[in-house]
């Protein structure tokens, strides 16, 4: 198959768009497309500090280099979660990102947030010592890594929190929550989350039209080295098969999944349903940390690291090992 816009070979074969491209042409494709969305949905301009949350991932890491590329301010931030799962999951994410940098030269801005040496504890350690070992640490994991990155947002200037969730990611993550018709994460669902309090940081989703695939082959021309493996606790998760189930409605109809997130975002425009603003929700500041929360008292982050701190020296000795 031929390039739609030279005559080299295709690399890639984008049905849901008719549009096949040569290595080329895709990179240009996907770094204009970026750059379309950026606007389109007003995320950010050139005269903002972007911050990248990096994980090490395609999506991520993607992200950084296109939005350098397109000439963006943009900073990436790294949160060491101290996963281990046999496969060395947080070294090796981390050996990614720090490659990356070091391939671009001088000049580019990581922050890195090592979880165990802030907080005393990883990530599997702290959900280990207040659920006692029952379930994954993905809610403590999730609540640790919104805070800190709004916390690094907040302290370091910057205008705008930038994630990689590709279109895979959201429409899955729409399709869990229509099924329970989860009325207050649809409303906090799309690909710009205003800053809803003085405090909380502005969060854009650029990738948010790109199909998972694109991604992974944007990367692969890239050159950019990241890791293939998901997190260990990924592994079984509800929206693993919420994925499975939209591919293979893909599959028979191209277009579906870009189609189901679209008309989601037209219908809350049009009809004005799900908006994302909450203005009943009352904020406050947290006495410890300052960040906004909807607690009274202290924030969910902080009472959960307390609990951690409380458990971790009631037992000096435990040390609870990664899955
Ligand atoms: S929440 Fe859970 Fe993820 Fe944290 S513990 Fe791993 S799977 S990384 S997005
Ligand atoms: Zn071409
Ligand atoms: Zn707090």
């Amino acid at each position: 198959m031929k390039c739609r816009k030279c005559t080299n070979r295709a690399a890639i074969n984008m049905r849901q768009h008719k549009l096949a491209l040569c290595p080329e042409h895709f990179i240009e494709w996907v770094q204009q497309q970026t750059e379309r969305f950026i606007k389109k949905y007003r995320m950010f301009t050139r005269d903002d500090r972007v911050l990248v949350a990096v994980s090490g991932g395609k999506d991520s890491l993607a992200l950084w280099d296109i939005l350098l590329a397109l000439g963006y301010q943009a900073d990436g931030l790294y949160i060491g979660l101290g996963i281990d799962g046999g496969i060395d999951y947080s070294a090796e994410s981390h050996r990614c990102v720090q490659k990356f940098v070091e391939e671009r030269g001088d000049g580019l801005t990581l922050h890195v947030v090592d979880v165990e040496v802030l907080y005393g504890a990883s990530i599997p350690e702290a959900a280990r010592s207040v659920a006692r070992g029952r379930g994954k640490p993905c809610s403590v994991c999730g609540l640790t890594k919104r805070h800190i990155m709004n916390r690094v947002a907040r302290d370091e200037g910057y205008d705008v929190l930038a994630t990689g969730h590709n279109l895979d990611d959201e429409a899955a993550t729409l399709f869990g929550n229509t099924l329970q018709w989860a009325v207050g994460y649809l409303r906090r669902q799309g690909p710009v989350l205003p800053a809803s309090a003085q405090g909380l940081a502005r969060k854009v989703k650029p990738l948010f039209r790109f199909y998972e695939r694109e991604m992974a082959a944007y990367a692969l021309l890239r050159g950019i080295e990241y890791i293939y493996d998901e997190c260990p606790y990924a592994a079984g998760a509800t929206s693993i098969r919420h994925k499975e189930l939209l591919n293979e409605l893909e599959i028979s109809s191209p277009g579906a999944k870009l189609q189901f997130y679209l008309h989601f975002l037209q219908a809350r425009e049009q009809y004005g349903i799900f908006q994302p603003q909450d203005s009943t929700v009352e904020l406050h500041t947290c006495p410890t940390c300052g960040q906004p929360t909807t607690n009274p008292e202290q924030c969910s982050f902080c009472r959960t690291w307390e609990r951690v701190r409380e458990q971790m020296t009631k037992r000096p000795t435990a040390k609870a090992t990664n899955p």
